[in-house]
């Protein structure tokens, strides 16, 4: 308990030290604070719970599945990817008025986010054909559609994420007809947003799925992730696929496709 008793200034060169040692010492802290029990391990990412009860960390991992976790395997540099991607867009879309958990990047693969209660909906918004929607109503990948539409499957692994309609979503008491409606205005809205961002990177955003949250005061923030895992992203110029279809599909490049993207995001903003 010395430094209790020391009152004296210290020399310039031992100030700077002490200052450097100060920063360490508070960063471990940071760091110590922040990672406490693992709460959660899912198909792509760890979620830990913190000395802050409001404050989760993600970690992003490198593992990929697809089909209900059927298909499974790994994207190497996937992990470090997906959380920059993420947070860097979650970051542009807060500048727009869209709320997200997003708080602060920790580390190449972890982020401090604000703990939610997730509203069990996978919200889907499309702008052009393709996946299960051009299976289901037997139409071409790539049929551009007039406006985008946006569909709702019951994030429910056992059941196999079943579509699901906003009445149905009501009747389960997944979420309030008022949390409905603000979900499909704010994920329209991140949709242009995103287009906007992804257009200017030279490609285009087929479709992507988002996950909401309940903050603990009630309000619905983006949660999750935005990342080549949760959206198509298909070269304007040449219609190449760049995100996990080309895992999905065995396509090959998997790895290639995901460093594009990033690299392009990273140059245009
Ligand atoms: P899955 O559960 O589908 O396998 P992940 O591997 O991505 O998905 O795991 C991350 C989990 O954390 C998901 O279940 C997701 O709903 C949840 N999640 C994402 N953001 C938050 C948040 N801010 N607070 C609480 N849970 C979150
Ligand atoms: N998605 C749906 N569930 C998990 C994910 N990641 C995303 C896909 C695609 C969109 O939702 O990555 O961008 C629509 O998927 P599908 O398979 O319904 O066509
Ligand atoms: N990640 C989900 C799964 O494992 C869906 C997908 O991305 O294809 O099935």
């Amino acid at each position: 308990m010395s430094f209790l008793f020391f009152t004296g200034k210290r020399p310039a060169g031992q100030q700077k030290i002490a200052g450097q040692q100060k920063a360490r010492r508070e960063a471990d802290e940071e760091e110590d604070m922040e990672k406490k029990e693992q709460l959660y391990e899912g198909k792509a990412k760890k979620v830990y719970s913190t000395d802050e009860q409001e404050l989760l960390i993600v970690e992003y991992k490198d593992d990929a599945t697809a089909f209900n976790g059927q298909k499974r395997g790994t994207i190497a540099g996937k992990g470090a990817i997906n959380n920059r991607m993420s947070n860097l867009l979650m970051q542009l879309l807060e500048k727009e008025g869209v709320p997200t958990h997003f708080v602060r990047e920790l580390n190449e693969r972890q982020t401090l986010v604000k703990r939610v209660e997730i509203v069990p909906l996978e919200v889907i918004i499309r702008n052009i054909a393709a996946g299960s929607f051009a299976k289901r109503y037997g139409v071409s990948e790539g049929l551009i559609f007039d406006e985008p539409t946006i569909e709702f499957s019951y994030k429910n692994d056992e059941l196999g994420d079943p579509l699901i309609n906003s009445y149905h979503a009501r009747a389960l008491k997944l979420a309030s007809a008022e949390e409905i409606e603000r979900i499909k205005e704010l994920a329209f809205a991140i949709n242009e947003k995103l287009r906007e961002i992804w257009a200017g990177c030279g490609v285009t955003l087929v479709d992507f799925k988002l996950e909401f949250g309940r903050l603990h005061d009630g309000s619905i923030v983006l949660a999750d992730e935005i990342s080549p895992d949760t959206c198509r992203l298909w070269d304007s110029a040449s219609g190449e696929k760049l995100d996990k279809d080309r895992f999905r599909r065995d396509l090959g490049g998997v790895e290639d496709a995901y460093r594009e993207v990033m690299k392009r995001l990273r140059e245009h903003i």
